[in-house]
């Protein structure tokens, strides 16, 4: 899975890429600092499974577990900023356009404060709604532009589908977008204007977005970004990503207690007077909005745009471990609708080859190869040698 961290330049993408990954990404207060993606792994939160089983504790490989709090890798790419005309080639147009091609999800960061143009430059406000729309947009014109880029060729739903493989946009997705638009394409494609709508539900179908209403720390954003919340609904989150940002780094040091998306932390280390008056700046951020909003905008895409679920493979249905005794080692993110059969060929080609069945382990009850996976589910795979 891997979701785009999307918008206008000097928003605060990489600013939330970092915190996201602590990866070190070039922050700054011009547009263009980003000017190739920045490929990372971020985590999601799901209740680690060792507790509610009785287990004093777990041993996790490929992800950590804070108090019971298990965090799931998922990629994630912070891409070059995008500005009105991308699509046309403008700013660095394609660049980023390419970069999301693979994305399941996108998360567009928005000034919240307003102070930046869609240019990235300084301004007296610039709306954050009118930053939302620029946006979904810039993406319906580019898929739109390679639709009529195709033209005579891209004439019949099977061409299209073909021009547009390269974005994972299925002729089934535009069979489903044509309805959605009350458009009849089984003579072939609309004119200008009717590819235009399709490429809009186009959008909506293969790139769903949450907003990041980012610099909610800042004088005056706060207002801005409820306003705009009240006005698009949910999936808009109240975020400040340097806060996030500066929290992370805390934890690191060992000056503070943080799990990532808690709305509180313990002071630990010995933070010095300027450093812990930050820090309560901080705490009071966080109480306000429940979070920096950072974790929740990743959680919600991924469980709540995506459809994604975590699972726990293992080797011993017993001890809930792996071969070496390490309990729950794995914690893997699938589709929602994925088998068991597809679980066993993710984990290992050869292991679907030579697939028998599973156990669901918390059940403890055997199940084929075509039984849906639920969230939370710890399952052996069982195979012939
Ligand atoms: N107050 C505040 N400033 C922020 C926040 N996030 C980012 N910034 C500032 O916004 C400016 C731009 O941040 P970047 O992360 O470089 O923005 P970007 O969207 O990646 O920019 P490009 O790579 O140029 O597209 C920097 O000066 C950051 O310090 C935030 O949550 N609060
Ligand atoms: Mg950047």
């Amino acid at each position: 899975m891997l979701i785009g961290l999307v918008g206008a330049p000097n928003k605060g993408k990489s600013t939330f890429f970092s915190a996201a990954t602590m990866v070190d990404a070039q922050i700054a207060n011009y547009p263009f600092t980003t000017i190739s993606p920045n490929k990372g792994v971020t985590y999601v939160r799901a209740p680690c499974p060792h507790a509610p089983l009785g287990l004093p504790g777990c041993n996790p490989k490929n992800s950590k577990c804070i108090g019971g709090t298990r965090l799931v890798p998922v990629n994630i790419v912070d891409v070059p900023g995008l500005v009105p005309g991308a699509h046309k080639g403008k700013g660095l147009g394609n660049k980023f356009l390419d970069s999301i091609r693979e994305a399941d999800a996108l998360i567009q960061v928005l000034d919240g404060t307003g102070k930046t143009d869609l240019n990235g430059n300084p301004c007296d406000f610039s709306p954050p709604i009118e930053e939302a729309r620029f946006l979904k947009n810039e993406l319906a014109m580019w898929i739109a532009g390679i639709m009529k880029r195709r033209e005579g060729k891209a004439a019949t739903q099977k061409e299209a589908a073909v021009a547009l493989s390269g974005l994972k946009i299925s002729e089934q997705m535009i069979a489903d977008a044509a309805r959605k638009c009350g458009l009849d394409i089984s003579g072939g494609m609309p004119d200008e204007e009717g590819i235009e709508r399709m490429a809009r539900a186009i959008v909506d179908l293969r790139m769903p977005l949450a907003i990041a209403c980012n610099k909610a720390d800042a004088p005056g954003a706060c207002k801005n970004c409820k306003e705009l919340r009240q006005a698009l609904g949910s999936g808009v989150f109240i975020v400040s990503a340097a806060i996030e940002l500066a929290l992370r780094k805390a934890n690191e040091k060992g000056l503070i207690k943080y799990t990532p998306g808690d709305s509180g932390f313990e002071i630990a280390g010995n933070p010095d007077e300027r450093q812990r008056e930050a820090l309560e700046k901080m705490r009071l951020f966080l109480a306000e909005n429940g979070g920096s909003g950072v974790q929740q905008a990743i959680d919600w895409v991924v469980y709540g745009l995506i459809g994604g679920i975590v699972v726990y493979p293992v080797e011993d249905e017993h001890r809930l471990s792996n071969h070496k005794g390490e309990v729950l080692p794995d914690a893997l993110l699938v589709p929602r609708g994925t088998t068991v059969l597809q679980l066993a060929e993710r984990i290992h080609t050869d292991f679907a080859k030579k697939f028998i069945g599973a156990i669901d382990a918390k059940r403890k009850i055997r199940v084929g190869g075509d039984h849906l996976l639920s969230n939370g589910d710890v399952i052996k795979i069982i195979a012939s040698r």
